[in-house]
């Protein structure tokens, strides 16, 4: 088989903040005089235990995000890797909570700025980046107004979509059905993490609730196989991170994660990192325990990155770029 970075990947689910190199973040520290050694253990790596410690860790490393330059350096940072590890086109979140407290003329320098970087880093490496720009759940749905408020302000061919992060276990997805209709009506696509910690019924809300087309994890659904008839049926795609997954505690372990049986359900599963240096993994790394645990090949690769672009959020002349570069 080829080398798994060498396989062309699209990936769908990646947060940028959370794709931040820790040495990365530790420099800027440095730089601002910020004292958040807190967040590292001994080998330099983010330190936490569990999903909550994870998201306060994850917050921590984002104050020394503080500047739109600084997220231009950081875009810069994440492209490089992704673009190692095969990728030639990725969707990233990117939350204006840590781009100026969700103030829209500050959301648009930073956002000008993570598009400089991302134009740089097409015509360097050909990667190609696209937007969703995302609410955090756990801080609620006034919250998450405001953000769709900068998404619509700068809804276009960079910025593609409206989704939601967080934790799951605070609210509902009907909660924030005001802000995905706010964001529907200003043209984005629409995807929402459920399923990773609370089930089948999550990821039912999400698309009766919310009405998205793609869910963020969505392994939850597992456990209700009428419910996987039905996205089956429907073409809901999963974007699914195996590896944050194992690597949370969301399963036990590679062998026991439902993406196989997913698939072989008929389900459309694409395959990410979500926040690659906190769950040690890169795109290679996911696509080796994807051959070795459930034997996928380069076919099953290629059908998964088809179904992947094909369910990207860019416009269709972007789609049909990348799906000749996937056929090559
Ligand atoms: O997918 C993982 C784990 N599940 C839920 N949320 C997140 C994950 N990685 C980052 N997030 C959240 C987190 O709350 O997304 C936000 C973070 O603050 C950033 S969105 C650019
Ligand atoms: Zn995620």
């Amino acid at each position: 088989m080829t080398r798994t970075a060498d396989i062309p990947k699209v990936e769908l689910h990646l947060h940028l903040e959370g794709a931040a190199p820790p040495a990365f973040i530790r420099g800027l520290a440095q730089e601002k005089r910020v004292d958040i050694s807190g967040i590292f253990d001994e080998s330099g790596g983010y330190k936490f235990e569990g999903f909550v410690p994870f998201l306060r860790t994850y917050e921590a490393a984002c104050t020394v995000l503080q500047n739109p330059q600084d997220f231009y350096r950081l875009t810069k940072a994440v492209l490089e890797q992704s673009a190692a590890h095969g990728v030639i086109y990725s969707e990233t979140f990117v939350s204006p909570d840590f781009c100026g407290g969700n103030d829209v003329e500050a959301w648009k320098d930073y956002m000008a700025a993570i598009q400089q970087a991302a134009t740089e880093a097409e015509d360097s490496d050909g990667i190609i980046l696209r937007g969703v720009l995302t609410c955090i759940r756990h801080e609620g749905p006034e919250n998450a107004k405001l953000a769709a408020r900068c998404a619509q302000e700068t809804a276009g061919d960079w910025l593609v979509g409206y989704g939601m992060g967080g934790d799951e276990n605070q609210f509902s997805q009907a909660d924030f059905r005001y802000s995905f209709d706010m964001a529907r009506e200003a043209g984005l696509r629409l995807t929402t993490h459920a399923g990773e910690w609370c089930g089948a019924k999550e990821v039912r809300e999400a698309i009766r609730d919310l009405g998205v087309e793609r869910i963020g994890h969505g392994v939850g659904a597992i456990e209700d196989m009428q419910l996987v008839e039905e996205l089956a049926e429907n073409g809901v795609v999963l974007e699914v991170c195996p590896g944050s997954n194992v690597a949370l505690g969301v399963v036990k372990s590679w062998a026991h994660h439902p993406i196989e049986r997913l698939r072989a359900e008929g389900v459309k599963v694409t395959v990410s990192t979500d926040d690659p240096p906190f769950f040690h993994t890169t795109m290679s790394h996911e696509y080796e325990k994807l051959a070795d645990t459930f034997g996928w090949d380069e076919a099953r690769f290629a059908e998964v990155n088809r179904a992947a672009i094909e369910a990207a959020f860019c416009d269709d002349a972007t789609r049909a770029r990348v799906l000749k570069r996937l056929e090559t």
